[in-house]
């Protein structure tokens, strides 16, 4: 019989949890001793030490071919709204981002149904040309798929074009929830779930490492979370180079999928969640509490929850606050440092590859 001793022993004794614990954990009610367990994990990697990244956000387009369920963002290209950013747009960005600090550039956009792929390895030197040292985490596996297409190449010979231009790393956007029913209904044209990791697979064995994501809150059930994040700790087993798990609460608002209308996540779940990662992903180093979804609160206290991680100044972030997403546009350093020290923690500020850049 499963138990919340047995786990917690598990937990201590650094054994992994199977999935049904994780499944137990998922319907426990007892928040706190979840929490104390994920704590304990997450300070055993990383003591009190909580990263944060100086970042901006590039969306180049809104114009997707692609009609997922959950997602306020996408626009066909003659709807209002739609807007493609041409390449003095993107410069003045990150131009603008390197002069407030910034040492990422995160790029991801909708799948548009006419640039050719140039247009991505031009967008890449851009962005390069403003300054090498800007680190550039660009294209989720769903873009590396339709790149490839355009390209008319492999998805390895993709990725070599796409790091002579630039390409730092790869965000874990597009994960979404990999079993095959609920992905159906969420999101009928995107890649399936086994496609998302053969290519961050691949991704991973062209030297290059990436995030990964989990969205949750919407039409998937428990068993549903912990099904992708098993897919994700065998992934990890075999390359180990996911550098950190994200799960992004569903923002309701003014998402198409109605079924959910007003019902976002609950504070409870979203710790939950979090700390549960935590203790079932025990091969990645970072849990991160990603503000734009969770709001500035909640992320704060998921500090006590397992996570080490809060992303970072963010500046222009759309996909999450076209859905309605109630947190401000960007956090300022002083505002994150600030969450991070009044939660009795040690903020240090990393660069995308987690490499430690100061302590504050
Ligand atoms: O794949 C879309 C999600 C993702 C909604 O790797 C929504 O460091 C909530 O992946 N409510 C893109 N989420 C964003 C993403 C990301 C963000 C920050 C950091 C990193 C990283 C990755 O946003 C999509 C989808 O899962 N999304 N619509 C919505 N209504």
């Amino acid at each position: 019989m499963i138990t919340m001793a047995a786990i917690a022993e598990k937990v201590r004794d650094k054994r992994r949890i199977d999935e049904d614990e994780a499944l137990f954990l998922f319907r426990h009610h007892d928040l706190l001793a979840i929490g104390e367990l994920a704590a304990m994990a997450n300070e055993r990697k990383n003591g009190r030490k909580v990263f944060f990244n100086v970042n901006r956000h590039i969306n180049h387009t809104n114009i997707c071919v692609n009609r997922c369920k959950f997602c306020a963002f996408a626009r066909a290209a003659d709807q209002p709204g739609a807007y493609l950013y041409d390449l003095d747009e993107i410069r003045n960005r990150a131009t603008e981002a390197l002069q407030q600090g910034a040492t990422e550039i995160h790029i991801v956009g909708g799948l548009h149904p006419d640039l050719p792929f140039d247009f991505y390895l031009e967008m890449l030197r851009t962005v390069r040309e403003v300054s090498p040292s800007l680190h550039i985490k660009a294209f989720t596996a769903v873009e590396i798929d339709y790149l490839a297409k355009l390209c008319d190449c492999s998805i390895s010979d993709t990725l070599v074009k796409l790091k002579e231009a630039g390409l730092g790393s790869l965000p874990g956007g597009g994960a979404e929830i990999f079993r095959e029913g609920i992905r159906q209904q969420l999101c009928p044209e995107k890649i399936s779930g086994e496609r998302w990791l053969a290519i961050m697979e691949e991704v991973h064995r062209a030297g290059l490492k990436s995030n990964a994501t989990m969205l949750y809150g919407h039409l998937e059930s428990f068993a549903d979370r912990v099904d992708h994040m098993r897919r994700l700790r065998e992934l990890q087993d075999r390359t180990g180079g996911f550098q950190v798990f994200i799960p992004l609460a569903f923002q309701p608002e003014n998402s198409p999928l109605t079924i959910t209308k007003g019902t976002g996540t609950t504070g409870v779940d979203d710790l939950k969640t979090l700390a549960i990662a935590r203790i079932y992903l025990d091969n990645f180093d970072n849990i991160k509490a990603y503000w734009v979804m969770l709001g500035e609160k909640v992320a704060q206290v998921a500090l006590a929850f397992g996570v080490n991680d809060l992303d970072g100044t963010v500046v222009e972030e759309k996909i999450g606050h076209d859905a309605g997403a109630a947190s401000p546009q960007a956090m300022s350093r002083d505002g994150i440092i600030a969450l991070i020290r009044k939660a009795g923690r040690e903020p240090v500020e990393r660069d995308t590859l987690y490499n430690e850049l100061r302590t504050y």
